[in-house]
């Protein structure tokens, strides 16, 4: 936990541009928490999400200066690809990675507003399905349903969740809690910025996998 405050998303300008080196170095901390989640179910998440975050990283180092923001890459990308754009490059890589993004933070939030299954208390099973359905189910057929599906009998157990966020650290429930709202401030701010850039460029789109 106490790496991951380290690596706080940053506050966006009022503009609402996204720095893409300090996005890069944000979420390259995340796929690390994967790992706490202990089934091998979960590989095959966090290779797609490494992926997503090299493949942004290829296009921003060929030329930094110019793709200071994320919208300066799918600019640029719009322009040199334009019979392909927008499923290619960093367009597509972090059309992808929003979603995963959006996933982790609806997961997040319902652990934070406390919402509960009341007859098991200490899974989180709500809250993974609240975030699917949020996020990432529309895009994926039967087969990649059929994998969440596997995924959420392996999901781990509140408790031991908790425990996995608050790394190297014993800490009451609720004061994990209470720095996984701090961390949604900005995480939450910048993945709504990435997502209404989408929107505004018309670069979204909605097959399935
Ligand atoms: C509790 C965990 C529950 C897990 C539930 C998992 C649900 C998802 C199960 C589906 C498995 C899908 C596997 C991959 C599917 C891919 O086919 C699909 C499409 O891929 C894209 C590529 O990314 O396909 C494109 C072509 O069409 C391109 O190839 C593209 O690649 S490109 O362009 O780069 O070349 N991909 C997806 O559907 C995305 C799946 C993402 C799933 C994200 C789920 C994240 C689960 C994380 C668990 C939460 C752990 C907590 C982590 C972080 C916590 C942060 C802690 C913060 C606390 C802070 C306190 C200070």
């Amino acid at each position: 936990m106490s790496l991951l405050l380290d690596h706080l998303f940053t506050d966006l300008p009022p503009d609402r541009a996204v720095d893409t080196g300090l996005f890069l170095d944000s979420v390259s901390h995340l796929p690390a928490f994967i790992d706490c989640l202990g089934s091998k179910v979960f590989s095959l998440i966090k290779s797609d999400i490494i992926g997503n975050i090299t493949k942004i990283r290829g296009v921003y180092e060929k030329d930094p200066q110019r793709f200071v923001t994320l919208q300066q890459i799918l600019e640029a990308e719009r322009q040199d690809h334009a019979s392909e754009w927008p499923k290619v490059g960093a367009t597509l890589a972090l059309m992808w990675l929003k979603r995963g993004l959006r996933f982790i933070q609806i997961l997040l939030q319902s652990l934070a507003d406390g919402e509960k299954d009341e007859n098991n208390p200490n899974l989180i099973r709500v809250s993974i399905t609240k975030a699917y359905e949020g996020s990432l189910k529309r895009y994926h057929g039967w087969l990649v349903q059929k994998i969440f599906k596997a995924a959420l009998m392996a999901a781990p157990y509140r408790s031991d969740f908790i425990k996995a966020l608050s790394k190297g650290e014993e800490v009451k429930e609720e004061e994990c809690l209470e720095k996984v709202r701090h961390f949604l401030v900005n995480f939450t701010a910048t993945v709504d910025a990435i997502y209404d850039m989408y929107t505004e460029l018309n670069a979204e789109l909605d097959y399935t996998v």
